[in-house]
Formats: C-alpha cells, sequence, structure tokens
C-alpha cells in the first residue's frame, strides 16, 4: 500500500481525498496556488507545496509542476480529483513514465473514451445501445441528409471532441440541417482544434442517468447503482440523486451490466462512470464515459455503503475487488446539493469575496463536504463550489424532509450563494413526484419564484442581509438552548425569550429565501 499521495487538486475534492488517505493512515501531499495559500486542503495536508500563480494553466494544470512536488515529496501515488488533469491521457502517461501510480485509469481507456466517435465504434463493436446515428464523423453534408432521414427528425449534431453540450446543435426540420452542420463544424474546429461532427437521433426531454462502475486490475468488473442527474443548468449539474425514482432493479440490473460491458470494451481500471439519455419509455442510450471520480460520487457511497476513494486507492494499489456483485446492495435514498458561490438575483453568476459568518448544517443524516471555511476568501479564479451538502434517508420522501432541513440551518454571509435555489426545487411539485428531465431546472426558473412572496424592494435586502448577518453571528455564540424553550417557542411560532434554535433557523431560512 503507499505511504504517500499526491492530490493534484483543491477545494472539496481535495479535501474528501485527504479524509480517505488519513484514515488509511496514508501520507498526503497537498499542492496549491497562490490564492490557496490558506485554502482548507493546504490546512488539513501533511505536507503542502506552491506550484504557481492563480491561474490554473499556471498551477493545477502545470504537470510538470506537479511531477516534480510528486518527487521531490516522495509521493508514489497521485489522485487527481476531477476536473483539472483528471482526464489528462498525457498526464495519465507522464505518471507512468515518472514511475508514479496515477490513481485512475490507463492513459489506453482514457483515449479511447475522451472521444466521443471512438468511444461509440467501441459500443458498436460491444453491441451496446447507443443513439441511432453516425458512430463517426460525417464525410458531406450528404451523408448528414440521408441518415437524418433514416433516423428522422429532429437530430443532434455533435462534436467528436466536443462534451458538455458544447459543439451541440438541435436540428428540427432537413431544411436547417445545412447551415446547422456547417456552423457546428466551425465551432468544433475553433473549440476544439477538430472538425469531426457525427448525428444522432434527438431524444425529446431526456434524463440523464449515470451509471458508477468499479473495476479492479485483475478482470473484476461491477456497477454500484445510478444516479440521476437530470437537474442542470446550461450542462451543469447542480442536484444528483441516488438512487433516480423512476429505475426500478430490474431497469437498475439491465443498465449496470451495459456498463459493466462498456468499461469492459475499453480495458477500464478504477473508478468510471457510464452516463446514459433515459427516453420517456425508459429505453436507456450510452451517451459517454467519464473516466474520472465525478462530483457527485458521495450519494452512490451513502446509498451502498462503499468509500470509493478508498476503493480506489485499493485498486491502485493492486488490490482485488473486496466484494463481488452479488455483495452490491442499494439502501434508502441519499440527493446532493451543489452549493455554489454565486447570486440568485444575477442570473447565478459567480459571487467571489470573503465568507464573513458560515453556518453550515450537521445533524441526522447529514453530509457536508465542505472546501470552505468561516473567513476563507473564495477566489474568482476556478469553478466556485463551495460544498457538497447530501441528505440521507430510509426513502426520497424523508431525503427531501431532511434535506430541507439542513438547508434552513445554512447560513452564509459576505458571498451570495445557490441555496435558496434548492429550496425551491425541494418544494417543487414535479421534483417532488420524480417527473424529472434535463429541460427540469429551465422550465423551473422560468416560473415567478413563488418564494419571494413578499415584494421587498431590492435596497432593503441589503439591510435585512446585515440583520440576518448579526443574528448568525449571535447564534453563533449563543450557550446551548434548553429543549423546554425550543418547544415553547414552537408553540408561539416566534422566537422564545433566549432565541430558541428551531425558530432561529426558520427565521434564517425565511431571510434566506427572501433573497
Ligand atoms: C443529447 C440530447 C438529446 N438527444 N443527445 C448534452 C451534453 C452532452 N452530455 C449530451 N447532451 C445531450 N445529448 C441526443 N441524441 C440531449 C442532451 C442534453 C443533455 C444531456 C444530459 C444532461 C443535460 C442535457 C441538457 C441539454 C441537452
Amino acid at each position: 500500500m503507499f505511504k504517500k499521495i499526491l492530490i493534484a487538486n483543491r477545494g472539496e475534492i481535495a479535501v474528501r481525498i485527504l479524509r480517505a488517505c488519513r484514515e488509511m493512515g496514508i501520507a498526503t501531499v497537498a499542492v496549491y496556488s497562490d490564492v490557496d495559500r490558506a485554502a482548507l486542503h493546504v490546512r488539513k495536508s501533511d505536507e503542502a507545496y506552491p506550484i504557481g500563480p492563480a491561474p490554473a494553466s499556471e498551477s493545477y494544470l502545470r504537470m510538470d509542476k506537479i511531477l516534480d512536488v510528486a518527487k521531490r515529496s516522495g509521493a508514489e501515488a497521485i489522485h487527481p480529483g476531477y476536473g483539472f488533469l483528471s482526464e489528462n491521457a498525457k498526464f495519465a502517461q507522464a505518471c507512468v513514465d515518472a514511475g508514479v501510480k496515477f490513481i485512475g485509469p490507463t492513459p489506453h481507456s482514457m483515449n479511447l473514451m475522451g472521444s466521443k466517435t471512438s468511444a461509440r465504434q467501441q459500443m458498436e463493436k460491444a453491441g451496446i445501445p447507443f443513439v441511432p446515428g453516425t458512430s463517426r464523423g460525417l464525410a458531406s453534408f450528404e451523408e448528414g441528409e440521408q441518415v437524418a432521414e433514416r433516423v428522422g427528425y429532429p437530430v443532434m449534431l455533435k462534436a467528436a471532441a466536443g462534451g458538455g453540450g458544447k459543439g451541440m446543435r438541435l436540428v428540427r426540420t432537413r431544411q436547417e440541417l445545412r447551415s446547422a452542420l456547417e456552423s457546428a463544424q466551425s465551432e468544433a474546429q475553433r473549440s476544439f482544434g477538430d472538425s469531426e461532427v457525427y448525428i444522432e437521433k434527438a431524444i425529446v426531454n431526456p434524463r440523464h442517468i449515470e451509471m458508477q462502475v468499479l473495476a479492479d486490475e485483475h478482470g473484476h468488473t461491477v456497477w454500484l447503482g445510478e444516479r440521476e442527474c437530470s437537474i442542470q443548468r446550461r450542462h451543469q449539474k447542480v442536484l444528483e440523486e441516488a438512487p433516480s425514482p423512476i429505475v426500478d432493479s430490474d431497469m437498475r440490473r439491465r443498465m449496470g451490466e451495459v456498463a459493466v460491458k462498456v468499461a469492459q470494451a475499453a480495458d477500464y481500471t478504477n473508478a468510471g462512470t457510464v452516463e446514459f439519455l433515459v427516453d420517456q419509455s425508459k429505453n436507456f442510450y450510452f451517451l459517454e464515459m467519464n473516466t474520472r471520480l465525478q462530483v457527485e460520487h458521495p450519494v452512490t457511497e451513502l446509498t451502498t455503503g462503499l468509500d470509493l476513494v478508498h476503493l480506489q486507492i485499493r485498486i491502485a494499489a493492486g488490490e482485488k475487488l473486496p466484494f463481488a456483485q452479488s455483495d452490491v446492495a442499494i439502501r434508502g435514498h441519499a440527493i446532493e446539493c451543489r452549493v455554489y458561490a454565486e447570486d440568485p438575483d444575477n442570473n447565478y453568476f459567480p459571487s467571489p469575496g470573503k465568507i464573513t459568518v458560515l453556518l453550515q448544517p450537521s445533524g441526522p443524516g447529514i453530509r457536508r463536504d465542505s472546501g470552505v471555511y468561516e473567513g476563507w476568501n473564495v477566489p474568482m479564479d476556478y469553478d466556485p463550489l463551495l460544498a457538497k451538502l447530501i441528505g440521507y434517508a430510509t426513502n426520497r420522501k424523508q431525503a427531501v424532509m431532511r434535506l430541507e432541513r439542513a438547508l434552513y440551518e445554512y447560513f452564509v454571509a459576505g458571498i451570495k450563494t445557490n441555496i435558496s435555489l434548492f429550496q425551491r426545487i425541494l418544494g417543487d411539485a414535479d421534483f417532488q413526484a420524480g417527473k424529472l428531465d434535463t429541460g427540469y431546472l429551465d422550465r423551473l426558473l422560468a416560473k415567478a419564484n413563488p418564494a419571494v412572496s413578499v415584494l421587498v424592494p431590492k435596497s432593503e435586502i441589503a439591510g435585512l442581509e446585515k440583520i440576518a448577518a448579526i443574528a448568525a453571528g449571535m447564534f453563533a455564540v449563543l450557550e446551548p438552548v434548553s429543549l423546554e424553550s425550543d418547544s415553547t417557542a414552537n408553540k408561539n411560532g416566534s422566537a422564545g425569550a433566549n432565541g430558541s434554535v428551531s425558530s432561529r433557523w426558520k427565521q434564517m431560512g425565511r431571510s434566506e429565501t427572501l433573497r
């Protein structure tokens, strides 16, 4: 087993990986850019090394600097987390060349799955269902026209080197095809340096459901259950859950078996995720494979009882999977909120700055993977993910209630957050009924916000925030409140003499939704 691991990442995922290492008795090496000098992951690591200025291109993406730290620190392995270099086959290869174990798949598997068309060709060979269309880039407009006639409009044009919706075009009629193809190819060339564009039948209002897979280096591959990831905004996941409200045990087994076949076709090792589009009739189609640990891995950990980072490290150290597929059981329900430093009143633009007050939820069934602390200055240089708040309970309804309670406990002052968005989603009838698809959040945001029932002039909101911050600050130093006073407060619905805990949470929750 490794004695020392370098975590080539930052924020909540770096803290998450550090924790797994500490539990396994493995020493940790953190790397940090200038603006992350006082970051939580630096504070929690055994050793920490500066790797350059704030821009990721000069720090967290600098393979040479990271490998140099691995060498100087004596780290035998590198965990890349997600984002940054986590799916960079050149970096994975550079680790191999440097004799440092990359905790993830091989460069070969990454390359196979990195191009959408090469992935589709692999699936074709393995007889895996993918959306009807071409598995290679279109050679001509005429070919596109023929395929579109065969599969039927609407069709989707996609860049082979693309991802996350970049370079994608929905084409509803034959008349639109030529101009759409030309613009998709030129955008693909500009964005990815590769103009290859393929065509698929468009799945109308699909769900995005993904299957976690895990493979050791001895030929054992298992699936660990699915995650419903349809609640997205501009191709960014906002809230994820496991299991999916529409997947029953038979569908789960069928999706899991396809996902295992995809992993095996790619000679995959370590943790990976197979993404599917699911249509309204519950037909599922291979979309792509993510060759990294995902942000939303905690909902799988909570519903399987497995620690995916422990397992990644053990697999990378050459161990066999310590369980078989028949040992995998999905129990309970977990829902994850991605808490971002974003301004809900300004189109969810990033809201960097100093966190002046931070009250974070806890209690039964609440997991919080946080990368920040009170006093931390959220930099503008990176994805503004502050933390992931995960609620776990016996069933979905209870998980929703638990998460709603936790969100009322959450109080952040000094920066804006998207916490109020989760209160809207969890309180929404369609969400509660599990009526989700990739257009769900756009539809919800297009509706008026019922939470802003009191029309408070924007000018007064700032004053309210100051009051809330002072109240929160006072709350933070309050002595523990006796339960009796709490029940008294509950009876008359107002804060008791000593400001009972539950009514104050509610007050904060209300002021939170007023934003
Ligand atoms: C699709 C699709 C409908 N039909 N492909 C968007 C990003 C990339 N991961 C694939 N995406 C889609 N591909 C066909 N044939 C709809 C989407 C899509 C989507 C997929 C997953 C999650 C969110 C999405 C948001 C908009 C569109």
